[in-house]
């Protein structure tokens, strides 16, 4: 059986500190907190092999509870410690802060997110036993909480490292057992684990990382040659590449290490994971800002130097050159600072142009090479679209900043407003096409009627980006004809119609303007399909006539219904809005007495979102399908249907 004397107690009064408030070194003593315990250990073994003392780490969950963690460096030091008298090992599992005592050289980036230390797991255990395999030699200690006069000690060596034979072995192997007094609940979660160990493996490469859950006989085995390159790839495979492989430096500059792998995928997000000594830096801080700059000023020379950038296009903004783009940011250095909210924040100066050096320095090698040019030429493209966007919501916005004196504007011009100055009643048509708002014009009620002619052109080519339509002066002049403003500024107060109607063909094109129109309504002026103020006008597909009677049929269905009972009669079938006379556009499609429309709703809205954003992908094979498929409005499936009253019935 295990033996303590008093003065290992007096070691020990750290860990005491340590079991009398678990949160101040672990945080909290929920299950983030029990897994820290587990992080001490493999980041111990991790900065091991990390070092290049050994390539493998083995974590075991076992079904009594415990956790293992094994590596093949060099073994935890058994020498005694020169002051403290007592061996390497009891040092590191007793002391707080023991990391580094011993020495500092090759241990210089050791440190979690708290710096606490092997200690602290020990302190929180039930017990925790220690094997080094050391030259030719097998040690063993062990540590438990005991109970003393009523009191309870934490971590006590209750059998002093000792020699247990020979071996050929090398390395470190750590038992624990959480203790449950502290612990509300000390399972360990296998996902938790293999996530954090495929981090770990993904920072450190070619490192070999196995997980086995004996509780359940799972087994991961984790190692990436590539190192973040893989991690980088991992985040991007689904999700559309701009280019292969991601591009990849690495150099260090006064004992700090850069590592950065990037890549750009075919969306708007800007997605930078760093770390500094493998701990997450989700703030931020100096080696991000680094990095940020170094990227901005190398895209831009490259782009000066192709002669890529014309004297119509935005000036970029380094925002622009982090659009899609995928990065992990890794940096060892010593003396770290964090700093921010959650102490996740790299606040060292000197790792910012130590950093940025780097960056620039491996980029432009990057970019400079013939066979990487394509890959340069494809960022800027990428950054100019970026660009694009930027400038195209500050118009939208200043223009609607400037709203209340749009009215007398040139940009309402296209606007045939009605008469009545009451929102209540008020509606305007906006129509697809110069000729078609032309009868629209002739044939409304001018007095509650308002009507917006479109031009198609500029919206109906398959490559409209959002940005581009907010650009579109049409766009802007709906903006401003609807009064509410847009996005941050909307105010469905000062909407000047109470029904914004959509009347547009019932061809392809007809129904990607519609689209474009609902997303741009979704994106900007949400609360107006909320509110049930957005509505899509059906006009008749066929005009069926017979010697003395005509009928407007609007779906092939109700076609089929006429023409199956009569004989003699005439089929006209309308194209377009164009075709129709101001009488007839006014008594099928805008007289709220017979016509029909379709009020749109948030996830009519949402469909044609996703329909925007299949258009403007490369892909046109699944496109073509999924707009056959979803974009018909005249299907009438997804939609409720008002005022739906019919001449001819
Ligand atoms: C399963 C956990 O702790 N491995 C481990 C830890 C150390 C060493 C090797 C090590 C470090 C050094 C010299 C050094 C630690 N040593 C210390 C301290 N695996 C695990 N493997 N020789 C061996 O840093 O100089 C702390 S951790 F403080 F004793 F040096």
């Amino acid at each position: 059986m295990a033996s303590y004397d008093s003065k290992d107690l007096i070691v020990l009064e750290g860990l005491d500190a340590v079991r009398m408030r678990p949160g101040m070194y672990i945080g909290t003593t929920g299950p983030k907190g029990l897994h820290h315990l587990l992080w001490e250990i493999i980041d111990n073994a991790i900065d091991e092999v990390a070092n290049g003392y050994g390539n493998k780490v083995e974590v075991v969950l076992h079904k009594d509870g415990t956790a293992s963690v094994q590596d093949n460096g060099r073994g935890i030091p058994v020498s005694p410690h020169p002051k403290l008298k007592i061996s390497g090992v009891e040092v590191v599992f007793t002391q707080l802060h023991a990391g580094g005592k011993f020495s500092d050289h090759n241990y210089k980036y050791s440190g979690g997110l708290h710096g606490v230390g092997a200690s602290v797991t020990n302190a929180l255990s039930r017990y925790l036993e220690v094997t080094v395999y050391k030259d030719g030699k097998k040690y063993f200690a062990r540590f438990e909480s005991v109970e003393k006069n009523g009191k309870i000690h934490s971590g006590v060596p209750v059998i002093h490292l000792k020699q247990m034979g020979n071996t050929t072995l090398k390395g470190t192997y750590v038992r624990f057992l959480p203790d449950d007094r502290v612990f509300g609940d000390i399972n360990f979660n296998f996902d938790t684990v293999y996530e954090r160990l495929k981090e770990t493996a993904f920072l450190n490469k070619g490192v070999h990382i196995e997980l086995i859950d004996e509780r359940t006989n799972r087994k991961e085995t984790l190692c990436y040659e590539g190192g973040i390159r893989d991690y980088v790839t991992s985040l991007t495979i689904d999700r559309k590449p701009l280019f292969v492989p991601p591009i990849y430096i690495e150099n260090e500059i006064e004992d700090t290490y850069v590592s950065l792998a990037l890549q750009y995928v075919d969306n708007y997000n800007e997605s930078i994971f760093s770390y500094v000594n493998n701990i997450p830096t989700p703030e931020g801080g100096t080696h991000e800002v680094g990095f940020k700059t170094a990227l901005t000023k190398v895209l831009n020379d490259f782009a000066k130097k192709h002669g890529l950038i014309k004297d119509k296009d935005v000036p970029f903004i380094g925002d622009d050159f982090r659009e899609g783009l995928v990065a992990v940011l890794s940096i060892k250095m010593k003396n770290v600072q964090f700093e921010g909210q959650t102490k996740t924040k790299l606040g060292n100066v000197e790792a910012r142009s130590r950093v940025e050096t780097i960056c620039t320095q491996g980029l432009n090698e990057f970019f400079v090479s013939k066979k990487n040019e394509n890959i340069g030429n494809i960022i800027i493209e990428k950054a100019k679209g970026a660009a694009r966007t930027r400038a195209a919501a500050k118009r939208a916005k200043d223009l609607t900043r400037a709203k209340n004196s749009i009215e007398g504007s040139m940009l309402i011009g296209k606007l045939a407003n009605c008469t009545s100055k009451n929102p209540d009643i008020n509606e305007v048509f906006i129509v697809e096409g110069d000729s078609a708002g032309g009868t629209a014009k002739q044939g409304r009620d001018r007095y509650y009627q308002a009507i917006l002619p479109l031009r198609g052109k500029p919206l109906n080519s398959e490559k409209k980006r959002i940005d581009q339509v907010l650009a579109n002066e049409e766009i802007r002049t709906i903006i401003g004809a609807i009064g509410t403003g847009i996005g941050e500024d909307f105010k469905l107060e000062n909407l000047k119609y109470n029904k914004i109607i959509i009347l547009s063909d019932a061809d392809q094109d007809g129904m990607h303007i519609r689209c474009i129109l609902l997303t741009f309504f979704f994106r900007y002026m949400r609360p107006l399909i909320t509110n049930g103020n957005i509505y899509v006008g059906m006009p008749p597909l066929y005009k069926v006539k017979t010697k003395d009677r005509e009928w407007y049929c609007y779906t092939d269905e109700e076609l089929e219904a006429v023409t199956s009972n009569i004989k003699n009669y005439t089929l006209q079938r309308y194209k377009g809005l164009g075709e129709m006379s101001a009488e007839q556009l006014w008594s099928t499609t805008m007289d709220p007495a017979r016509r029909s429309m379709i009020r749109v709703t948030v996830e009519d809205a949402v469909l044609a979102d996703k329909e925007i954003s299949m258009w403007m992908g490369d892909d046109v094979g699944p496109r073509k399908d999924y707009i056959n498929k979803n974009a018909n409005f005249n299907k009438l499936d997804n939609f409720e249907t008002f005022e739906k009253k019919k001449e001819n019935e």
